[in-house]
């Protein structure tokens, strides 16, 4: 059954949502990619966002670029959590796309994650770590994921001044 779903404004996203997928994979989470744009495709938003919680979604991992207001809109249209990704815009190089994502108003929440690759990253993070509240061998995969990155920082090494 799929738990995650992750949508994104424009195929053009996909090179920093992937990274947001690539997660989810790795832990072996269901999930389903779609493009759905909040005002090109306005009509496909509320359709996707009013069915989520039917389909049995836990999470929406939502990344768009410019005014990014698709993460706030699918969160407008349901009270399944909505996990923003500010993809980096040509002009603004995503700044205009985080303070769009971040600033909700009072009352409809949006969780807004970092600019570009690693903000897609921590999103599907953040998605195994809601999940592994219900589901404790995939607490067992996050923790040892972090003792395997602990590991990797204490065995570097830097180079000798010359
Ligand atoms: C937004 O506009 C998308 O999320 C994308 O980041 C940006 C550009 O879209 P394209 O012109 O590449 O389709 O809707």
């Amino acid at each position: 059954m799929i738990q995650i779903g992750l949508v994104m404004g424009s195929n053009s996203d996909w090179e920093v949502m992937q990274h947001a997928a690539r997660q989810l994979k790795a832990f072996g989470i269901q999930f389903e990619a779609r493009v759905v744009s909040a005002h090109r495709t306005p009509d496909l938003l509320y359709e996707y966002a009013e069915s989520a919680e039917t389909r049995g979604l836990k999470a929406i991992i939502a990344g768009a670029g410019g005014a990014a207001h698709l993460p706030g809109m699918l969160a407008a249209k349901t009270t399944v959590p909505v996990l923003g990704v500010p993809v980096p815009s040509k002009y603004l190089r995503g700044e205009d796309s985080l303070l769009s994502i971040v600033q909700m108003p009072k009352g409809i929440p949006v969780a807004t994650f970092a600019i570009g690759e690693a903000g897609a990253a921590n999103a599907g993070l953040f998605a195994v770590a809601l999940l592994a509240n219900e589901i404790p061998e995939l607490r067992t995969k996050l923790n040892q994921f972090r003792e395997d990155q602990k590991n990797t920082v204490l065995a570097m090494s830097l180079p000798e001044v010359e």
